[in-house]
């Protein structure tokens, strides 16, 4: 069992003091057994300049402590608690502390600290697991040089591996060895790794531009290695993109990643060892996905971006989370653009950044906007916490890269380039603010962001209303702009105090389906050659904007390219929505259309089906939806996103009372009429996007297959499925890569249970040593729809008990209980409430094993006030459920927040 049950104490942002001591460098030693592992951390420390404190207080946790020296010598003054320890009277002048330490790495279930997967060690380090490692100031302002020396059995772990470069290896007596590594630059303590065991590597060299030789090393365990070759090739493009996009070089010797099996989150960007979940690793046609191709590449652009936004330039403490996230999340958002869009036309090039956009902005909106809607929001930049680990969220990564977007879209890449150069000229070697990253971006620019200041310490999505009106006789057209915020939490409210900075994009299209030409009355003399999209600077509470020289009332396209994270409301009519989405020229926005034109029906649908009334849809929108699939001019990457409908839990969150099973018909009842309507076309679509010859995951062949299975999935919802199961029956048969295989089981599982028996059998033979291919199995069946009346969670129950799941598997947790408590909307609030019971039991049983999963679980409750009153009381009950047998602070923060009142 694990003692996680200290008292609850919230961290202030307000409360940030520097550190008391520095810590010149640290030489660790490890004497690596699985039951007991020994450390040895000999520290050169020093009273940082002006500071007076005569003990030493460090963080620690599940440590055992053998022994204190200081200068060499016994000290007794030392006091061991459950979250640390104090060294007493230390001297005045610099000293050298060192600490003997146990900690047993194979009770380590909470995968934070040092732990065993699989016979092998592995650490994870952020947010604050280094303290579960040994005593020290397990804070990311102290930063520090390290020496590391491993010692384990040869026979058991012949890799040794820390950060930096390695400097010596050698053997020891009892069939030990030991390898030292010693790590050049200073880092904060949560980016420390070491990794032993039987593991091998892919190995490649490359030059950078300087010239220079680099080692890369992708470390897995034997019989993968075959898997790792499109890991080692996104990271050369990361390596190669950094430095020519941000002339950012690689600045080590070598570069390793390592997967791991077990693995609380996605990777981590520990300096030159990068830790992965084997996920975002191992890919072959086979096993792996076009998702999860373009996952890897874009985890392993993430984590290497890392190595200077992050590592080099880091956190002074952890509300600064979202000034190396976001960032990041930015950077490998345009890395993942950029390589889709590589060697393509020009249009195949805006059509594959624009898929990647729309992918982008649909996850924000689904996950982060109810993240801000309810009791967990916050700011970008949090004001308080009780347990950091709870602050990894979609906020602070997702809306953090949008906040940093919007630099790149106010001063265009050249301007945030400047920004970049300057940031990195101020704090190479720092652990800096969220602030001192703006105040790059202004100075580089020569622009007052005092404003934009409220973008990171104000919490709540932005609504933006939009009127228009034209002035035929002037030729003026004006739009006039107002800002301010939806429902929210007290806490959320009381961090809103003024108007944002918003970057708003638009265009204004003629009859024609045309962009007219922008100008804008504040203009002056007119443009050789004027635009056709604009970006208003919205800063006050209500603005009116005036184009000039508009020769016909044009239909404006607002908020291009997503430039804001906002909501944006226009009173567009359905025909106004249907002639953007057949002419917008901005690519998101054309999408857009068709999702607002969707989204409407779909919500009176659902209110239709939650009164009991009759459904159905008006003809011209099935027409709408057709001629963008039959439209052969548009990129399949972009038909097949235009065809995919919001989820149940989007749609859900624009009713002020969700009821889950209405939302669930309406949603069926539209695809059946998007079916029906057009299923020739769809049929067309199935047969003109099949790819043959050799597996590649590019993302044109990756848009094809996309749109065939979109439309595969369309037709097995026609009223007589026969056809589309038996094209999905001979696509899996016939399927030589996972892509074709998966969405075909998918398809037969959504056309019911006995249509997929067989091949769902095969399956599991086929992929029983395949750990991530498993994981599909097991989430395909967790998020099947299910005939009406029928309890999926009978089978998500069954599966449980199969030999093959496991709870400490995080990876495997996901699979089954998080896939069908987030991903199976309309079963998991079944009336009865057993999806609720099944998830207070979930999250129980993980709190005791893993605090950090049990607590992403606990979050799927979150928005239990949104639901109608029979549900919201049996979700309360679940939660109170919870709040009552919980042990870690994770969960405990989160159920708490939840039931607040
Ligand atoms: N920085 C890590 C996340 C650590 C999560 C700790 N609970 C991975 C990443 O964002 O790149
Ligand atoms: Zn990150």
């Amino acid at each position: 069992m694990l003692d996680n049950s200290a008292a609850s104490v919230t961290i202030r942002r307000v409360d940030y003091t520097p550190p008391a001591f520095a810590i010149d460098k640290v030489e660790l030693e490890f004497d690596l057994a699985p039951l007991t592992t020994t450390v040895t951390n000999r520290m050169q420390l020093r009273r940082a300049p002006g500071a007076s404190a005569r003990d030493l207080v460090l963080h620690g946790e599940d440590l055992e402590l053998v022994r204190a020296e200081i200068d060499g010598k016994p000290w007794t003054g030392v006091q061991v608690s459950t979250d640390g320890l104090t060294v007493s009277n230390v001297p005045e002048q610099p000293f050298e502390l060192t600490l003997v330490t146990t900690n047993r790495p194979s009770a380590n279930t909470s995968l934070s600290g040092l732990y065993v997967s699989n016979h092998n060690f592995f650490t994870q380090c952020e947010a604050e697991g280094f303290r579960r490692i040994t005593y020290f100031l397990d804070r990311p302002d102290v930063m520090t040089t390290y020496t590391v020396t491993l010692r384990a059995s040869r026979a058991d772990y012949p890799v040794l591996l820390s950060n930096g470069n390695l400097v010596e290896t050698g053997e020891l007596p009892d069939g030990r060895h030991f390898a030292r590594w010693h790590d050049p630059f200073p880092k904060p303590s949560y980016l420390f790794a070491l990794v032993a065991g039987k593991l091998v590597a892919r190995e490649q060299r490359i030059r950078i531009r300087s010239g220079e030789e680099k080692l890369l090393q992708v470390w897995v365990e034997p019989h993968d290695l075959p898997k790792t070759e499109y890991a080692m090739q996104s990271l050369v493009h990361s390596i190669e993109w950094d430095e020519e996009r941000f002339g950012l070089p690689l600045d080590l010797e070598r570069f390793m990643i390592v997967a791991v099996g077990d693995f609380n989150m996605g990777a981590m960007e520990n300096k030159g060892l990068n830790i992965f979940n084997t996920k975002y690793v191992l890919a072959d046609a086979e096993t792996a996905t076009d998702i999860d191709f373009s996952g890897i590449e874009a985890v392993v652009g993430h984590e290497y971006f890392h190595n200077w936004t992050g590592n080099r330039v880091t956190c002074r403490d952890w509300f600064q989370l979202s000034l190396k996230e976001g960032l990041t999340v930015f950077r490998d958002q345009e890395f993942s653009a950029d390589m889709a869009a590589a060697g393509g036309s020009p249009e195949a090039a805006a059509a594959a950044r624009a898929a990647r956009r729309i992918d982008d902005v649909r996850g924000l909106r689904q996950n982060q906007f109810a993240e801000d809607a309810g009791p967990m929001a916050h700011p970008v930049r949090p004001d308080s916490y009780v347990e950091i680990n709870n602050f990894y969220t979609m906020t602070v990564y997702e809306k953090g890269a949008e906040v940093v977007r919007m630099y790149q879209t106010l001063f265009g890449r050249d301007g945030f380039r400047k920004g970049m150069d300057l940031y990195f000229a101020r704090h190479d070697g720092q652990a800096v603010t969220c602030d001192d990253f703006r105040a790059a971006m202004a100075d580089a620019n020569q622009r007052d962001l005092t404003q934009f200041e409220r973008w990171y310490s104000q919490a709540g999505t932005p609504h933006v209303s939009a009127t228009a009106q034209y002035d035929a006789a002037a030729r003026t057209f004006d739009i006039t702009l107002t800002q301010g915020y939806g429902p929210a939490s007290a806490d959320a409210k009381a961090t809103q105090k003024g108007p944002l900075l918003i970057p708003f994009a638009i265009g204004l299209v003629g009859s024609d389906g045309k962009d007219l030409p922008l100008r804008l009355a504040q203009d002056g003399q007119v443009l050789a050659e004027p635009q056709t999209t604009r970006v208003l600077e919205l800063t006050e509470t209500e603005q009116t904007f005036r184009f000039v020289d508009v020769a016909e009332e044009p239909l404006p396209s607002l908020l291009r390219n997503f430039s804001a994270p906002v909501i944006v409301s226009y009173d567009y009519t359905d025909a106004q929505l249907t002639f953007l989405f057949a002419h917008d020229s901005d690519p998101f926005n054309r999408w857009e259309a068709g999702q607002r034109l969707a989204t409407r029906a779909l919500l009176s649908l659902a209110d239709a089906a939650a009164r009991g009334d009759a459904l159905s849809l008006d003809p011209e929108i099935v027409a709408a939806f057709g001629r963008v699939l039959r439209d052969s001019t548009l990129a399949p990457a972009f038909r097949e996103l235009a065809l995919t409908l919001p989820s149940e839990s989007y749609l859900a969150e624009q009713i002020e009372e969700a009821d889950p099973a209405a939302v669930h018909a309406a949603r069926l009842f539209f695809r059946r009429a998007l079916a029906n309507g057009l299923r020739d076309d769809l049929m067309a679509a199935y047969e003109q996007n099949r790819v043959e010859g050799l597996y590649e995951p590019s993302a044109v062949d990756a848009g094809r297959r996309g749109l065939k299975n979109v439309a595969l999935s369309y037709l097995a919802d026609l009223d007589d499925p026969d056809d589309a199961a038996e094209l999905a029956r001979a696509q899996y048969d016939s399927a030589d890569n996972m892509t074709e295989r998966s969405a075909a089981l998918v398809t037969l599982l959504q056309i019911g249970p006995s249509a997929a028996r067989a091949p769902l059998d095969d399956f599991y033979l086929r992929f029983e040593k395949e750990a991530l291919a498993l994981d599909k199995w097991f989430g395909m069946q967790a998020t099947r729809r299910g005939a009406p009346g029928e309890r999926v969670l009978d089978d998500v129950g069954a599966l449980m008990a199969h030999p093959a799941f496991s709870l400490k598997n995080p990876n495997r947790a996901r699979a089954l209980i998080f896939q069908f408590c987030m991903g199976n909307a309309a079963q998991f609030h079944a009336t009865d409430g057993s999806g609720y019971a099944f998830w207070a039991e979930q999250v129980l049983a993980l709190d005791a094993i893993n605090p950090q999963v049990a607590s992403r679980l606990a979050r799927s409750l979150e928005r239990w006030r949104k639901f109608t009153p029979a549900l919201r009381e049996k979700m309360r009950a679940a939660l109170e459920r919870v709040a009552a047998g919980v042990q870690s602070k994770d969960v405990r923060e989160v159920v708490e927040k939840a039931l607040a009142p």
